[in-house]
């Protein structure tokens, strides 16, 4: 059977971001949300941009997470040309650890709304998380299985929060 169609789009600036985006992959693939993972860069790859911003709704998706790095215009520029919800992920960059990324994705004009998360694999791995509580809002099955991570997390950390003193 054909695996069913996206409801979240991935997009990165470069291949090189995937070292990040790898975790928003893993936990969408974990609360079996149907997604995409591609390389969409505002600089060396506008029409591409465009077109996946301009069609992305009518292909199904519902959350487009789009992460960069540096001069990170993917998520604002995805979020000029489409009405769904845009999260955008700040990839931590080599130059300036990441804070060139997260100024570039946060500091949007009024009228484009992008939902900026934290620099790096949490930015990425909650990225996921906000797609899936935004889907589950109509979609029960997901609601519970959002439910049911955030209680394997709280066991975890409940099985070892007692530090032993060495
Ligand atoms: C941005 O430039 C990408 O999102 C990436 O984080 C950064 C560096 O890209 P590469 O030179 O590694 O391809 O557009």
């Amino acid at each position: 059977m054909a695996d069913p169609s996206p409801t979240v789009g991935v997009i990165m600036g470069s291949k090189s971001d995937w070292e990040t985006m790898r975790h928003a992959d893993a936990m969408l693939s974990a609360l079996q949300i149907p997604h995409e993972c591609k390389v969409v860069s505002a600089h060396r790859t506008p029409q591409r941009m465009f077109e996946y911003a301009q069609m992305a709704a009518d292909r199904g998706i519902q959350v487009i997470i789009a992460g960069a790095g540096g001069a990170a215009h993917l998520p604002g520029m995805v979020a000029s040309e489409t009405l769904l919800p845009v999260l955008g992920v700040p990839v931590q960059s080599r130059a300036l650890q990441g804070l060139d990324s997260l100024l570039s994705i946060v500091q949007m004009p009024g009228g484009v709304p992008v939902g900026t998360l934290s620099i790096g694999t949490s930015g990425a791995k909650n990225a996921a998380l906000m797609a899936a509580r935004i889907l589950s809002l109509t979609d029960p099955a997901l609601q519970q299985r959002l439910a049911d991570f955030v209680a394997q997390q709280t066991a975890d950390v409940l099985a070892d929060a007692e530090i032993e003193n060495a």
